[in-house]
């Protein structure tokens, strides 16, 4: 049906008044995307069935990513691209006067993540599928994924998520495939011919089922599985309270991170973990099973991996399901899940890695508690041999310490590999978060700085310069993204220049209509687009870049002889609901924005644009249209990023401190292609040391940070005066945490040399040029390669078509 653009104008018509029960004309977009989402959906499966056969057939070895984040974006075009189909389905459409765009607006975008986390793993997915390796997803299937947001009087406002409203054409359930889970209850244990056996008895059951959703490779037959669960309530048991029992397990599924400031959402998130942990499990083994005969061997055959702390406790289920179930001695079934297990570590904040309370952790899952109190035991008695008297060192590394279980502890215990995601993170997680661990167990720790896959955020999300690349050297860097280096050899070319600054400008148009559309803003295409977007975090210093805009302003007002390059300041940023910090930020970007745009003068030169609700497809129109990229972490405290990695790839120039993937980017770029500026991780790690950092010296020695310091609170902004007074404490009185003042000066000085080298054109695009080859590095197939190659240790399977 896709094979010409008539064949596939007959079948789409005929599909929809089918399935519609409706004449063409009366049809709607959202019908029209329902009908090309199954004909789309039902053109995979057959591949899909195929490499489900030749999984089971070539009984290699899979891998599969645990992740209690997926933020796929839209799938509807980036599978018509996998699949070679977009041009036919475009045409077909086009005949018909339907214009692909507007039948992508009516798809939902699944925010079944928050952050960088959740977009890594989608972005492994693309990449897993398209390197042809066996590989597939296992999360979880929110009815609600990340809020939506909007914004009221500059206030963040956050409403349920929706994706589901309209259902969701990729998914498959499939309830024979569905796993039962045990919540509360106690554990008997009784000795039966000498053997210790353990019963779950007075426990709650819940139905974990199954959504598959096909994850098609990038023009090749290989399509893996990406697995969602949804909780439902598994038999009702005499005398229950059903209504009560029916909306507790529903609630389990409900959101994405729920609420944890107090005990009952923090039980929540320990019921979302075990949850995914356990289904998934007992899944893999189940297939596993189908084809082997011998337990012991699993880690021949499927590796597992932990993405971030939450799915840990694959550590003790994995455990338990080996003894428990499938008779293996504690030795053998340690044996086994250590050499299937592997973790990545994404920060080093300690609010993330998480540590459970035992008076929840323990009633809640009460074998798994008992599972962790003897890997607990046994880890430490290792230690005590090792470092015999040292309470103190053993104490700080336990599994259990102080009433709480440590999550990252567990998974670093129980798995083969431990990595960061880039260089710099690995080292500090090496040589300092996790030193201790490092020290006994070097050879577990390893780095694999992220990557993104450019299939979405060149070739999907910025058709016109993958154009202009493929004109330039070629399709080869379609495939093999490293090739876009070949690009290099062409930058002082003025005409791929010219070609360039076009598609930029085209971008900016775009983008520049819909601020204007959502804002009602007016921004100048020949300004710089300064763009920050990433969710809104203290660290990730949303505030540095809003105090010299004020600094900015107040330069302009104070001399009107002053001119610097006009800037558009874009932000997109959601603020986790319960964190004050994150939500008064926002305010103050949007009281800012109310002071700069309504200054008849200011304006001019300067604009502030809030864009609400970022979301995957939000930053697919962001990404293409930005000349400046914003990656101005505290350095020590941004484990990589990979909105850096976005921007650099559409020909963004970074404005960053050396953290991160931000310091691999600068040696792909090389330092007069990137500007740079503030502490260096050591130096902010040596001032978290020593204490010697004093804000308040630095906004009484420096008027420039005294004035705008002031300006939050002393009526600048219309607001009251007290409106932004938390801000100003964070800064004075709390001793600035991260460094804004301390990097102000830095920031200002590299935020003059971004201006003026904008001005000189040609060179600026030259620079743009130069970032875009070197990002083939940055593609998370190589980042994927390198984790199939040292931790999974997986080969491909299938063939190019
Ligand atoms: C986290 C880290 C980032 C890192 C991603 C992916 O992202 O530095 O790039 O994980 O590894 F903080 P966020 O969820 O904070 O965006």
């Amino acid at each position: 049906m896709f094979s010409n653009s008539d064949r596939f104008k007959e079948s789409f018509l005929k599909r929809l008044e089918s399935m519609c029960g409706k004449g063409f004309e009366e049809t709607t977009k959202r019908d029209q995307y329902l009908t090309l989402g199954n004909m789309v959906r039902e053109y995979i499966s057959s591949k899909w069935i195929e490499t489900n056969e030749l999984y089971r057939s070539e009984n290699k070895k899979q891998v599969y990513y645990l992740s209690i984040e997926f933020l796929l974006g839209r799938l509807l075009v980036q599978n018509l691209l996998n699949l070679g189909i977009k041009d036919v389905v475009e045409e077909g459409l086009n005949d018909l006067d339907i214009d692909l765009g507007d039948i992508e607006e009516c798809e939902s975008d699944p925010a079944l993540g928050n952050g960088g986390l959740g977009r890594l793993a989608a972005c492994f997915l693309d990449s897993l599928a398209t390197l042809n390796l066996p590989g597939h997803g296992y999360g979880i299937r929110y009815k609600h994924g990340l809020f939506d947001q909007k914004i009221v009087d500059g206030y963040q406002v956050e409403l349920p998520e929706q994706w589901l409203r309209h259902g969701n054409v990729w998914e498959v359930r499939k309830p024979d495939e569905a796993a039962e889970i045990l919540f509360w209850g106690k554990i008997e244990t009784s000795y039966d011919n000498n053997e210790l056996s353990f019963k779950h008895v007075g426990a709650e059951k819940v139905l974990a089922v199954p959504y598959d959703m096909p994850v098609v490779g990038y023009h090749v037959d290989t399509v893996n599985t990406l697995r969602l669960w949804n909780a439902e309530p598994a038999a009702f048991a005499p005398n229950q309270d059903i209504l009560s029992y029916k909306r507790d397990t529903e609630a389990i599924t409900d959101f994405l991170y729920p609420d944890d400031t107090h005990d009952e959402g923090k039980i929540l998130r320990l019921k979302q973990q075990y949850f995914l942990v356990s289904s998934s499990l007992q899944s893999i083994i189940a297939s596993y099973k189908k084809e082997n005969s011998n337990i012991r061997e699993l880690h021949h055959s499927v590796a597992i991996h932990i993405n971030d702390t939450h799915p840990a406790l694959a550590v003790p289920e994995l455990m338990r399901l080996l003894m428990d179930i499938e008779g293996l001695t504690w030795d053998e079934a340690w044996k086994v899940t250590t050499n299937t297990l592997s973790y990545t570590n994404h920060t080093i904040l300690s609010e993330a890695l998480e540590k459970w309370p035992i008076y929840l952790f323990k009633p809640l899952m009460p074998r798994i508690y008992m599972i962790i109190e003897e890997i607990n035991e046994r880890f430490c008695a290792e230690l005590w041999n090792k470092y015999p008297g040292d309470w103190h060192k053993i104490e700080h590394m336990a599994i259990i310490a102080h009433d709480l279980v440590k999550m990252a502890h567990l998974a670093i215990v129980g798995s083969n590999s431990i990595n960061g995601v880039a260089k710099i993170h690995s080292d500090i997680l090496k040589h300092r978060e996790m030193k201790s661990f490092y020290d006994i167990y070097p050879t577990k720790f390893n780095n694999k700085t992220n990557g993104i896959t450019h299939r979405r955020w060149l070739l999907k999300a910025n058709p016109g310069l993958t154009n202009l690349i493929k004109n330039t050297i070629g399709e080869d860097f379609v495939h093999q993204p490293d090739k876009l280096i070949d690009l290099k050899r062409h930058i002082y070319h003025p005409d791929l220049k010219e070609q360039f600054a076009n598609v930029k400008r085209k971008r900016k148009e775009i983008l520049a209509k819909r601020i204007a559309e959502k804002n009602g803003i007016l921004v100048d295409i020949d300004s710089i687009f300064d763009v920050q977007v990433k969710r809104m975090h203290a660290y990730k210093r949303q505030l540095l870049n809003v105090l010299h805009i004020i600094y900015l302003y107040n330069r302009l007002k104070e001399d009107v002889n002053y001119t610097i390059q006009p800037r558009t300041f874009i932000f997109g940023a959601k603020a986790s609901p319960t964190y004050y910090y994150a939500k008064k930020i926002i305010k103050l970007i949007h009281s800012l924005a109310d002071k700069v745009n309504n200054d008849p003068r200011v304006s001019k030169i300067i604009k502030v644009v809030f864009m609400e609700n970022y979301r995957v497809s939000l930053a697919e129109d962001i990404f293409p249209a930005a000349d400046v990229s914003e990656q101005i972490s505290t350095a020590s405290k941004e484990a990589s990023g990979t909105g850096n990695m976005k921007f650099m790839m559409n020909g963004a120039l970074t404005v960053g401190t050396l953290d991160g993937a931000n310091i691999e980017i600068m040696e792909e770029v090389g330092k007069d292609n990137i500007f740079t500026f503030g502490l260096t991780a050591q130096e902010v790690l040596n001032y978290e040391e020593n204490g010697r950092y004093r804000s308040m010296e630095y906004y009484h020695h420096d008027l420039r940070i005294r004035q705008v310091v002031d300006q939050l609170t002393n009526g600048f902004f219309s607001e009251d005066e007290g409106e932004f007074e938390s801000i100003k404490d964070s800064l004075l009185v709390q001793n600035d945490q991260y460094f804004v003042l301390r990097d102000f000066a830095s920031y200002i000085d590299i935020q003059e040399k971004v201006g003026v080298a904008y001005q000189q054109r040609d060179k600026w695009l030259e620079k743009a040029l130069i970032n875009i080859s070197h990002s083939g590095f940055f593609s998370s197939d190589r980042t994927i390669q390198q984790y199939a190659d040292d931790i999974w240790k997986i080969d491909p399977m299938g063939v190019r078509v």
